[in-house]
């Protein structure tokens, strides 16, 4: 049914694991229905109306793609597939193209599915989240503490946004519900210095896992990826492999900006992961795959809504299989 998992025998689908769940299925399902209508449906009613593959479905085509979100390079890469494969002779009929695109879709975004295990003998291993002010790092950190620790993890965070008096206080009320131990100073204080306090303290504490929340907004942009460079010097004086892992947010509801920032980030700190938060009520989901395509950097988790447990690892073929379907009504 799912021709895009036939490239994965070696591995238990997710989505069969899911399917065994059906509430979660279904919420998952659900979060997703507006980039499903904005890709999946349109797809189909393309495909319906069309009576034959021709230049003008090829055209209408790029329009949905483009609408997707998808970005230019994903959807001309997707285009040249489904004419090669038309001239190729393995494309006939309109309905070919879903599982055409679909498969590209897959070739896509596969490699960029590597979910984060935190390497347990760094005690511990260090998380630097990165990221611009609102994309969704403090919730994610919190939804990330959650489920570590559910998978035993002991999990520390520190308060490096020291910019927005708020910021500390969120998370410290994150750190109070979840249970969660939080490293914080005052507002203004050095974000390096707290980064520094913290993981000596996690180091102590023999934690599993420390996660460090970081500004997103300073007077400039240069100012911010400085900040963020001086937090990475910092923990490199007591682990030179610290941080293990930086990952970025994304606001998945910014579209192509979130590809933007995903470049900016990466050029000044190196990005080992990216989370996309926000694919709950949005159509423009398909930045997803624009990112994957030019930047290759596992995505380690997607954002579902606000709550502590909205957040799943990052399963291509579920994915794709939500936004797009082969088996629609
Ligand atoms: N619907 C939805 N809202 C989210 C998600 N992640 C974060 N938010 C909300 O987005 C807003 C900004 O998030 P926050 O974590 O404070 O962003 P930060 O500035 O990067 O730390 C908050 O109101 C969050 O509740 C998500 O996956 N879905
Ligand atoms: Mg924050």
């Amino acid at each position: 049914m799912f021709r895009i998992f036939r490239k994965r025998k070696d591995k238990k689908l997710e989505a069969e694991e899911v399917a065994s769940r059906p509430g979660q299925e279904q919420a998952f399902q659900e979060s997703l229905e507006r980039a499903r209508r904005q890709l999946g449906e349109q797809l189909l009613q393309l495909v319906q109306s069309a009576d034959s593959v021709d230049e003008d479905l090829i055209e209408e085509l790029e329009a949905v793609l483009i609408g997707a979100d998808l970005g230019i390079n994903v959807s001309e890469r997707i285009l040249n597939a489904v004419q090669q494969a038309v001239k190729d002779g393995r494309i006939h009929e309109p309905s070919a193209l879903l599982p055409a695109v679909q498969a590209e879709l897959f070739d896509i975004i596969e490699p960029c599915e590597q979910y984060l295990i935190p390497d347990t003998s760094r005690k511990p291993f260090v998380i630097l989240m990165v990221g611009v002010n609102g994309a969704g790092k403090t919730t994610t950190i919190a939804k990330m503490a959650q489920r570590y620790q559910e998978e035993g993890l002991q999990v520390m965070v520190a308060a490096g946004d020291t910019f927005r008096a708020a910021a500390v206080e969120q998370l410290q009320t994150w750190g109070k519900r979840l249970n969660v131990p939080v490293i914080a100073q005052q507002t203004g204080a050095d974000p390096a210095a707290v980064a520094f306090d913290a993981l000596q303290s996690a180091k102590s504490k023999e934690c599993d896992v420390l996660i460090v929340d970081t500004a997103g907004r300073l007077h400039t942009q240069d100012n911010l990826m400085e900040e963020l460079k001086k937090v990475r010097r910092v923990l490199t004086r007591i682990d030179e492999q610290a941080p293990h892992e930086v990952m970025l947010v994304v606001d998945a509801g910014t579209g192509q900006n979130a590809l933007h920032q995903a470049r900016d980030f990466n050029q000044a700190v190196q990005l080992s992961g990216i989370t996309v938060s926000k694919l709950d009520g949005t159509a423009r989901g398909g930045v997803l795959f624009a990112i994957a395509e030019e930047l290759n950097i596992p995505i380690r988790f997607i954002g579902l809504g606000e709550r502590a447990a909205d957040l799943r690892p990052f399963d291509a073929a579920a994915f794709i299989h939500a936004i797009l379907p082969t088996d629609q009504r």
